[in-house]
């Protein structure tokens, strides 16, 4: 190599480093985890926490907000919730399946990606894998020439929704679970999903672990499959029994109050997880709560060796079943649970993983389709018109800050930051609004930040308490009893760090 070719890449890897080593300096951001030195005072540990921000694909994620899974497989046919892997293929026979009919409904209900179960514990595959027979290529579907996952792939790229796959770790049809080959079995199959069917951006894994042939338990090799994943779909999540998305613990659809993303790294162990996972088969199953009151307080964080950003996924049915049952044709959630659900989970710092099971035609049900479109409906009508879109806002505590706008832009990525730990956001409507809901957003690039706060609005001459909480994080949506005024005010009552705001916003409910 020539002496001025050496300097010129020498200099452009000292330039690079720079810019990235600008960059992260510029909002103080740590990155996605952190290490905890014995020697850190409480004080550092919660700064350390207060700069723990989400990787570039954790943060896409959350801004879905709103996503769809799709259970169906063979038990869609035996009306089971979980096979026992000796189901006849020859019973697999969704003779209207329309994966694009699945995705027109998800999209039209706000849902931005979909996972779709490509083999459930009961070992039956989706796609016709090279590795076994007991897949769509032994059933009457299509000849045995279908491919489910393939065409749900083609549907997602047609109408611009994305792709995700669950592929359930425990098989009870193949030979080999329980063995070192099951996990050869497993990669291999992850490596058809992962290859052949375009872009990936969530690998679903459940806990469920269950018994092998012999009852023997299969020793998983995570880390090869998370290897796999990365070095096949860089810009997947890998959810649940994985490092970039936890399960909130619990499947009725309400997460906690108090959801910090940031939370200790041993949050991630797979046996933690699998051992508060399902352990049973059922359909109503409200002993499916795992859900610890506290993952991340300071009290938590406090014992930690190593924090990390793990943002809480909430996911549950619209039936009471995961896969879809003619029976609960008339238990599809309604209108009124489906935006409870919603304001208590994407509007708590979550994203909501919402399960429309489809039918034995391969279609889904036409219940579900229409509570769906009137769920959407709603909350369309709601949050149509930000009532303080116009207001004036002053910023006691940080005075040298005035570009209000930023926080009614409907533009996330633009935000306000506090130059203290405890600002007061003062904000003068025009005229006098009257609304029930209220928005707000951190700027989680930064950091999630906020402890506690309060909303007051301005009755008669006197401040008023309307809503008060603790977490705010990506989202956090509020309920409260009607008020109209020309004033309010936020005040940000404790944080651990000066926190950043994306979006606030107000709202009357319509027909809700
Ligand atoms: C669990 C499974 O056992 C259930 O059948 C369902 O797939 C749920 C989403 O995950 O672990």
């Amino acid at each position: 190599m020539n002496k001025i070719l050496k300097i010129q890449i020498v200099l452009l890897i000292c330039i690079s480093s720079t810019v990235s080593f600008a960059q992260e300096n510029t909002n103080g951001s740590l990155g996605n985890y952190v290490e905890i030195l014995p020697t850190d005072t409480e004080e550092e540990i919660i700064n350390k926490a207060a700069r723990v921000t989400p990787s570039a694909k954790q943060l896409d994620w959350q801004k879905m907000g709103l996503t769809a899974f799709l259970h169906f497989g063979i038990n869609t046919f035996s009306n089971r919730e979980w096979g026992d892997g000796k189901e006849d293929p020859s019973t697999f026979n969704p003779e209207q399946l329309d994966a694009e009919q699945w995705v027109k409904t998800s999209k039209e209900a706000g849902m931005k990606l979909i996972i779709l179960t490509a083999k459930h514990h009961d070992g039956f595959c989706l796609w016709p894998s090279k590795y076994t027979d007991h897949s769509v290529k032994s059933s009457p579907w299509k000849n045995g020439n279908g491919d489910i996952v393939k065409e749900l792939s083609l549907a997602c790229q047609k109408y611009g929704m994305k792709l995700g796959i669950y592929l359930s770790p425990w098989d009870r049809n193949s030979e080999v679970y329980g063995t070192d080959k099951y996990n050869d079995y497993f990669v291999n199959q992850l490596t058809e999903l992962l290859t052949n069917y375009g872009d990936v951006a969530e690998v679903w894994f459940d806990g469920a672990n269950g018994e092998g042939p012999n009852g023997k338990k299969q020793v998983y090799a995570w880390q090869r499959y998370y290897t796999t994943i990365r070095k096949l779909q860089p810009n997947a999540v890998i959810a649940i029994m994985g490092p970039d998305v936890r399960w909130v613990g619990t499947e009725s659809g309400y997460g906690r109050d108090t959801e910090w993303s940031v939370v200790p790294a041993n949050t991630q162990d797979a046996d933690k997880i699998a051992a508060t996972s399902q352990q049973k088969a059922g359909t109503f199953r409200p002993e499916v709560n795992a859900m610890a009151k506290d993952l991340g307080s300071r009290e938590k964080l406090f014992t930690a060796d190593k924090l990390v950003w793990y943002p809480s996924e909430v996911d549950v049915s619209i039936r009471p079943g995961w896969f879809y049952h003619p029976d609960q044709d008339d238990k599809v959630k309604s209108v009124e649970k489906l935006l409870d659900i919603y304001y208590s989970s994407v509007g708590k710092n979550s994203l909501l993983l919402l399960n429309i099971p489809p039918d034995t035609r391969g279609l889904i049900h036409e219940n579900d389709a229409a509570i769906l479109k009137k769920w959407r409906e709603t909350l369309d009508e709601t949050f149509k018109i930000n009532l303080a879109k116009k207001a004036k806002m002053t910023f006691e505590k940080s005075p040298s800050s005035s570009n209000s706008k930023k926080l009614v832009d409907g533009n996330y990525d633009s935000y306000w930051q506090a130059e203290g730990n405890t600002p007061v956001i003062e904000i003068q409507l025009k005229g006098t609004k009257t609304f029930d809901r209220l928005m707000v957003q951190e700027q989680i690039s930064i950091g999630q930040r906020v402890e506690k706060f309060k909303v007051e609005a301005k009755v008669d001459g006197k401040w008023k308490m309307i809503t008060e909480g603790t977490t705010v994080g990506y989202k956090r949506l509020l309920r409260f009893e009607e008020v109209s005024t020309n004033e309010l005010r936020l005040t940000i009552l404790a944080a651990r760090a000066n926190p950043a705001f994306a979006e606030f916003g107000i709202y009357k409910t319509v027909g809700e």
